[in-house]
This record gives structure tokens, C-alpha cells and sequence, in this order.
């Protein structure tokens, strides 16, 4: 069973930056489907998008994994021979976690996980990056130099898909689709409170670009193709193709 995210529904004295601790990990399934519209569908895409685009003899990268859920879906589904899984994320709890959940499930492809800083990580022979609702959280600074290296370590037909939250120019729609968000978050249950203090507790960490500054810098770093498959609200999947 899962466990039931109450993080912030206390009122807090002093609401720290968002961190990715115990308690976070612990409860990391129920948050992000009762926070991110279209998770599910998401991840069940990743395991389509495997199915279609891993390589014999090629790697996977599931860069930000936490607890393993794009991991699972895509080696559920990927039909090629001699595939290994790169599974990263550098929060200790999550990668705990992370083991024990693929370890729960038989497979014949071997993941390989490691807690590190994704921006540390050697990419090599990719046929497929996943960030998913993971470059947001990085420095927008660093945010070129991880995709230019994921660019030149991915092999040609290569796909990446990124996820992110992202916000919008229009600061009319930026509010109509915040406030859509919000609406989505109550009909899951998260209370007023709730909602405010988590959006305090994420100010600083988790930074948006908007939808046409990423599909720019793809183009840009040299990916053929990159367009969104999805999106819902403040909430978009885009895919790459080397
Ligand atoms: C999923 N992809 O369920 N290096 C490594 N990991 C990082 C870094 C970094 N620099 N920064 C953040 N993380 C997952 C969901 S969650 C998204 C991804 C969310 C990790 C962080 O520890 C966390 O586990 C993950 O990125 C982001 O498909 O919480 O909205």
C-alpha cells in the first residue's frame, strides 16, 4: 500500500526549501499522482515510446528516477536484445527505495542504479534519456550543458523524452492555468493549506522555462525533431529525436 502524502497539511512555523528527504521519498507515489496531471499516462507512454525506440546492445538513462516508476515502465517493455538501464538520482532515500522497488519485479535487463548528480553522470550509447519532471529541478544555468551532453552521448534515431512543468509568457493564461493546476490538486484532495505551503516550499528549487524556450533549446543543441506529445495545464511531455 501506499503511503498517503500529508507533508504540508500542518501548519508550518517555518517552511524550508523543498528537499527530497525521508519523508518525501516515503510518501513520493501518492504525492506526484495527486500532484502532476497526466503521471500516469506519462509513464505508461515511456514504456510505449521503449518499446519503439531502444536498440539492441544500446543503454537506457532514467535520469532523476526517484522511485524507479519509468525504469519499470520502460523495461516492462523493451523487446531488444543486450539493453542495460542507467537509473540516477542523487537523493539517497529515493535511491533506496528506488532498488527495492525494481528488485520487486523479475527481469532479464539489468539496471544499473547510482546516487549521483545527474550532472556528473557519463552518457554513452543512449537510445533512450528519460527526464522526466527532472531538469526543472537543476540550475536553468546548468540546464544547456546537461542536455548537450545527453545530445552527444545519445546514438543517431536516439530519443529523449522530458517532461517538465513550465509556465507561460501570457500572464493571464500563466494564472488560468495555475489556477486549473490548483483545481486539480483539490479534486485530489490537497487542502488550501496544503497547496499554499507547498508552493512556498518549491519557490526556489523548482524553476520553469516555458514550453517554446525548451523546444528552442532542443533545436538548437542539434535534435532533429522535438515537439510535446503531451500536455495538461502547467504540465508538458515533450519528445526529442537525435
Ligand atoms: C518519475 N522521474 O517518477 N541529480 C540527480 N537527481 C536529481 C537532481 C540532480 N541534480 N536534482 C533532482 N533530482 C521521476 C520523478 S522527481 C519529480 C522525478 C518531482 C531528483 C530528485 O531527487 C527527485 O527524485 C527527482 O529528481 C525529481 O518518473 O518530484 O516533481
Amino acid at each position: 500500500m501506499q503511503n498517503k502524502d500529508t507533508l504540508f497539511s500542518t501548519p508550518l512555523t517555518n517552511i524550508g526549501d523543498f528537499r527530497f528527504d525521508q519523508g518525501v521519498a516515503d510518501v513520493f507515489s501518492d504525492m506526484i499522482q495527486r500532484s502532476v496531471p497526466g503521471y500516469t499516462n506519462i509513464i505508461a507512454t515511456i514504456g510505449e515510446l521503449a518499446k519503439s525506440y531502444v536498440t539492441p546492445g544500446s543503454r537506457v538513462y532514467d535520469l532523476g528516477c526517484s522511485l524507479g516508476a519509468a525504469t519499470l515502465a520502460a523495461r516492462r517493455n523493451i523487446d531488444a536484445s543486450e539493453v542495460e538501464i542507467v537509473a540516477i538520482d542523487n537523493s539517497e532515500q529515493m535511491i533506496e527505495r528506488c532498488q527495492r522497488n525494481l528488485g520487486a519485479y523479475r527481469s532479464e535487463i539489468p539496471v544499473h542504479i547510482a546516487c549521483e548528480d545527474i550532472r556528473q553522470t557519463e552518457i554513452k550509447n543512449a537510445s533512450m534519456v528519460i527526464l522526466n519532471f527532472t531538469l526543472q529541478f537543476l540550475p536553468p544555468a546548468d540546464r544547456q550543458a546537461l542536455l548537450n551532453k545527453i545530445y552527444s552521448g545519445m546514438l543517431p534515431g536516439g530519443l529523449l523524452l522530458l517532461s517538465e512543468k513550465v509556465h507561460f509568457e501570457d500572464t493571464q493564461i500563466n494564472e488560468l492555468q495555475i489556477e486549473l493546476h490548483h483545481n486539480f490538486k483539490r479534486a485530489h484532495g490537497y487542502s488550501e493549506l496544503e497547496i499554499s505551503q507547498k508552493r512556498t516550499a518549491l519557490e526556489n528549487v523548482l524553476r520553469t522555462d516555458t514550453l517554446p524556450e525548451h523546444i528552442a533549446r532542443l533545436k538548437e543543441i542539434g535534435f532533429k525533431h522535438a515537439s510535446p506529445w503531451f500536455q495538461c495545464f502547467n504540465f508538458t511531455s515533450m519528445v526529442a529525436i537525435k
